[in-house]
């Protein structure tokens, strides 16, 4: 069975959850369980970060030992994922034992190999990026992002990821897939035209006492970043002896695939390939970067701006299947997207509401008025109409899941519905019913409810829960890893079946109210 490992970036405990890190953690559940539906055998990880100078720098504020806020906002995390429908497999923390363990060996081993050397090191630093900033990037003391910087001269540990430099180059342009989309790929070989410098990979205990300390010098930490990415790799076994098994399986033998979004490229394109690279270990397959969501001055949301929009209250209003649906239906993945309650709740009553929705109570309605709420037969052939979007239904979610375009994936389910929507429009079973032409009138249900299958199967990665309550109405045990046989049978729904009378099942929202 084809293998699938995906993974979210690890969050920083300094904030809780919010709509930039919701719509990354939900994009990347619903592709996994797309891949789910494609018959891959997947992983996925999400998790922490949860050393440095900034979460040691929140502790401090709120009057807590560290560990009890990384415990306390960590947890928020895990279970907020759950709240948004986001299942994951592994949820990884940067503080557990096993990680700290693997971050020393790795260290140790880059250390011995003669890649990690010290040195005294002066330069502006940003605590609340965590790097050093070359004194051509800072004006009135700010950063490029405006993020106040302070001149620090410290000996650091640094990584020879110069030495790596013409080999990564050599490894994105004979992996066109590798660095992802095309504009990231372009961004990060623009990048790689500058001497690549050595990466400062330690903190003295002195400024920052919370992070790992360096195997071979113990009044160091690591750098943050440098310790977090490994996350990746460690979550399969990297360095542990008892798992090299499923080291080989998760990451050697999978296609692993890193999203992230695009403020991080360059720390997991240059600074966590390189690091691989000298630590003789296989490359991640994909590094896909994401645009951001904006706000309605078409400024990145973020933990920062004081305008942010909690998930929780947007959920309220508009319920989870809304938020998760705009998401997957209407973002360019690759590119920004805006994001206002108003546009999710425009598409949500357009797409679910008006279209599948309707479709669905005007099939169980009718049936039940005309047929005793026993499915019809289907005709002998299905319009070609409908047969020309069923048949490529499932190669198009395929085709869009694999170039990382979950929108690609509900277009052509979109289309389907509309093009479903006006063939009952011209047939009107309703009247042919009320005519007494039952037999013409059920055909047409019939191949109406095929396509209300079909469509919801489709949608089953973006929402678990809904789909899962229709695909019962209509009598169907889904599961993810079955769902590539159902979506491609036709029909699909027993006939004879009795189908109950349903409430609206996608309620229309009702933003005024
Ligand atoms: O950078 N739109 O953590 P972080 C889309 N700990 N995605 C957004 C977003 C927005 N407005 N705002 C945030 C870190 N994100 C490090 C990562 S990985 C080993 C270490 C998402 O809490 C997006 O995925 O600042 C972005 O890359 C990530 O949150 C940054 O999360």
């Amino acid at each position: 069975m084809k293998k699938y490992y995906v993974t979210t970036p690890l969050y920083y405990v300094n904030s809780e959850p919010h709509l930039g890190t919701t719509y990354s953690t939900i994009m990347v559940d619903g592709i996994n369980r797309y891949r789910k539906l494609l018959g891959f055998n997947t992983r996925f990880l999400t998790g922490t970060d949860e050393h440095g100078q900034k979460i040691q720098q929140t502790a401090k504020e709120r009057g807590i030992e560290p560990q009890q806020h990384c415990d306390e906002l960590s947890r928020k995390f895990q279970t907020f994922w759950s709240t948004v429908d986001v299942e994951f497999d592994i949820f990884y923390r940067t503080t557990s034992p096993k990680h700290k363990d693997t971050v020393s060996k790795a260290l140790d081993f880059l250390h011995q190999k003669g890649d990690i050397y010290s040195k005294e090191y002066s330069g502006w630093y940003c605590v609340s990026e965590e790097c050093f900033y070359p004194e051509t990037d800072i004006k009135d003391g700010k950063t490029p992002t405006g993020r106040p910087v302070e001149w620090i001269s410290e000996k650091n540990y640094f990584f020879k990821m110069s030495s790596y430099q013409q080999k990564l180059i050599d490894h994105i342009n004979n992996n066109p897939g590798f660095i992802a989309p095309k504009s990231r790929k372009n961004e990060v070989l623009g990048f790689l035209k500058q001497p690549l410098e050595d990466l400062s990979i330690s903190r003295p205990k002195s400024r920052i006492h919370w992070g790992i300390p360096l195997p071979f010098d113990s009044e160091h930490v690591a750098y943050v970043w440098v310790d977090a990415l490994i996350n990746y790799a460690a979550a399969c076994g990297l360095f542990q002896e008892d798992r090299k098994n499923e080291f080989n399986s998760w990451w050697n033998e999978s296609f692993v695939q890193h999203f992230i979004g695009k403020d991080i490229l360059t720390t997991h394109a240059v600074y966590w390939t390189t690091l691989l690279m000298a630590m003789d270990v296989k490359l991640p397959d994909q590094i896909f970067a994401h645009g951001w969501i904006l706000n309605k001055e078409s400024e990145k949301m973020s933990k920062s701006l004081g305008d942010v929009i909690a998930p929780e209250d947007i959920i309220n209003v508009i319920g989870l299947d809304s938020l998760r649906y705009y998401f997957f239906s209407e973002v360019n993945f690759g590119k920004d997207a805006p994001f206002s309650v108003e546009l999710a709740a425009l598409k949500s009553n357009s797409d679910l509401a008006n279209n599948l929705g309707n479709l669905l109570s005007r099939c169980f309605t009718l049936i039940n008025k005309y047929y005793d709420g026993l499915v019809p037969e289907m005709p002998d052939q299905t319009p070609q109409v409908i047969l020309d979007h069923v048949e490529d239904l499932y190669e198009n979610i395929e085709k869009a899941i694999l170039k990382n375009q979950p929108s690609d994936a509900i277009k052509p389910v979109i289309d389907m519905l509309n093009t479903t929507g006006k063939y009952l429009e011209e047939n009107a079973p309703w009247k042919q019913a009320k005519k007494g032409e039952l037999k013409e009138a059920g055909e047409c249900l019939r191949v109406a409810l095929e396509v209300a299958r079909l469509s919801t199967l489709a949608l089953m990665p973006v929402m678990p829960n809904k789909t899962t309550e229709i695909l019962n109405l209509l009598n169907i045990k889904p599961s993810l890893e079955n769902g590539a046989e159902e979506l491609k049978k036709w029909p699909g729904v027993q006939t004879g079946l009795k189908l109950e009378k349903i409430k609206p099942i996608f309620p229309r929202i009702d933003l005024e109210s």
